[in-house]
């Protein structure tokens, strides 16, 4: 299908955040190109960064124009938050400073504190009514709740945090371990925190439509390897490549709006960090990783899965992590 370029279609602003960094480089290209919200839908990118990678971006945006792109109404350069977030539906909050060397948990949690909570702030003030907002840049479950106690005039529901990558990562492990194409497995769950706590869930997973420790019958390596191998990917990619996922986390932020913006296909699930209304037992107010179900625009935590001793010890381990790190930005969230 032939992009829609007769311009009858409003364009839809979304803002990227280090957008010059190396996501940025992997994502814009495919936004631009009609990968977040469809071909038929001009797009107008409001892109942050901090002032000294603003040369950079320049270049990122003079490659963007050298595509294109049908689809790409107009590019807005800015280290200003409140500019780079004013009308935006989409805000993908990727640009976040990285942990560097002596840096204790602690230390990175404030530092990134001090990013999330003004840009919060900035998005209630000059967003549009019908935000949606998608933090990536890490720690990102509590950098997304730092953001989203700064802005409380925009609904909690409206705020998401990534975990659609390590959602990827499992699915395409189990269809290896099955011999099977990966876009046959099905409900995989991520829980708890993007971290190397996080639990995610084969047992409640299927493939073909069948329960995946039905088809795949080594249990030892669904019940160790598999978790242990989706914990630590992102290490296993830092040390192949050199540095931290990049292309497939830009695939990720695709793929989870697009499954926010789509209803989810009957009985299946996706995996997203969404604020806790309690389901499950974790303390409410955690931008927690659930299996989410959405209608396009409504979205609501999978019910009723069943978790056995391991997993349930597994989920809280990750919540213990989750508590504990939002007690160490206590005292820069809003009372
Ligand atoms: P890069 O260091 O390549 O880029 C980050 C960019 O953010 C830089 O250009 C920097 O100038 C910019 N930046 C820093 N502070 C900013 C601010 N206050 N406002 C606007 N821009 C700012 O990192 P990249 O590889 O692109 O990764 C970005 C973030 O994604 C990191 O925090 C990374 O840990 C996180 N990731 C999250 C993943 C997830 O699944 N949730 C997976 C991939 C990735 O590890």
């Amino acid at each position: 299908m032939m992009p829609s370029t007769d311009g009858t279609k409003a364009p839809v602003q979304v803002a990227v955040t280090g957008a010059a960094g190396q996501i940025g480089y992997s994502l814009l290209f495919r936004i631009a190109a009609g990968d977040l919200l469809g071909d038929q839908q001009p797009i107008i990118l409001r892109l942050l960064e901090i002032e000294p990678a603003m040369k950079a971006l320049e270049g990122v945006a003079m490659e963007l124009d050298d595509c294109a792109f049908p689809l790409l109404h107009d590019i807005i350069l800015t280290s200003k938050a409140e500019k780079a977030f004013d009308g935006a539906s989409w805000c993908l909050l990727v640009g976040a400073v990285p942990r560097k060397q002596g840096m204790e948990r602690s230390d990175l949690l404030n530092v990134n504190a001090g990013i999330f909570g003004p840009q919060g702030k900035a998005i209630a003030a000059t967003a549009a009514t019908d935000v949606r907002i998608l933090v990536v840049g890490n720690p990102c479950n509590t950098n997304c709740l730092i953001a989203r106690s700064n802005a409380p005039e925009i609904a909690p529901e409206r705020w998401f945090a990534m975990t659609r990558l390590d959602e990827n990562r499992g699915k395409t492990l189990l269809a290896n371990k099955a011999g099977v194409p990966v876009g046959v497995v099905t409900n995989m769950g991520i829980w708890g925190n993007h971290s190397t706590t996080q639990y995610p869930d084969a047992r409640n997973s299927k493939i073909a439509g069948l329960p995946t420790f039905d088809v795949i019958k080594d249990h030892g390596w669904l019940k160790g390897k598999f978790i242990e191998t989706v914990q630590k990917r992102g290490a296993a990619v830092i040390e192949a490549r050199g540095s931290s996922s990049a292309a497939s986390a830009a695939n990720a932020v695709l793929d989870s709006v697009k499954s926010i913006v789509t209803p989810t296909p009957w009985g299946d699930w996706h995996s997203l960090a969404v604020v806790s209304k309690g389901e499950y037992g974790i303390p409410e107010g955690l931008q927690f990783g659930f299996p989410v179900r959405s209608d396009s625009w409504n979205w609501e935590v999978v019910q009723g899965l069943e978790h056995d001793g391991d997993a349930q010890d597994r989920i809280k381990k990750s919540t213990d992590e989750l508590v504990q790190e939002r007690e160490l930005v206590k005292a820069l969230l809003p009372a």
